[in-house]
């Protein structure tokens, strides 16, 4: 018997997973939606500015609180505000925004930061995702930390003045 509906292998999967994270999300029971978040400039280096923003859909305003934490290293949280003051362009439009200044002592490699919702008790908003699962109000991306050029020999001194 054939079965209809189902494309084979993983491809129809990925692509659902790609609809959900890019969608948007616009919900019909109107529960709050994290859109994916995004980081200027997406390379850094220690020492460096970034700005990382999240748009939330939250028509009851159940979120309270967004929060991110680097996966790799949770001592320190990141407070998103939607309060209008820069770097956050405009007050309670559901883009939230953080500047965070990696620090000059980070080490390079990848990391994952990871942005959640919080209710009025300081809890993890759950919702439904497409499959009607209870999933957390989060979202997480990839950041690389380089150093500058860190094989590339410094240039070369000048040759050293010859003193006569
Ligand atoms: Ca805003």
């Amino acid at each position: 018997m054939r079965r209809i509906g189902w494309t084979k292998g993983g491809a129809g999967f990925a692509a659902l997973l790609a609809a959900f994270t890019l969608g948007g999300c616009a919900t019909m029971t109107g529960q709050p939606s994290m859109g994916v978040a995004e980081i200027m400039p997406r390379d850094l280096k220690p020492g460096d500015t970034a700005v990382i923003t999240v748009q939330i859909e939250d028509k009851f305003h159940i979120v309270h609180r967004v929060e991110g934490v680097v996966r790799e290293d949770r001592t320190i949280t990141f407070k998103f505000e939607d309060d209008g003051v820069a770097p956050d362009d405009k007050a309670g439009d559901g883009i939230w925004t953080i500047q965070v200044d990696v620090p000059f002592n980070a080490p390079p490699g990848d990391f994952h930061f990871e942005v959640s919702g919080y209710d009025i008790n300081g809890k993890v908003l759950v919702v439904e995702d497409k499959k009607g699962e209870a999933a957390p109000l989060s979202t997480s991306f990839q950041l690389v930390i380089e150093y500058p050029a860190e094989g590339v020999a410094p240039p070369a001194p000048e040759a050293a003045p010859s003193t006569p």
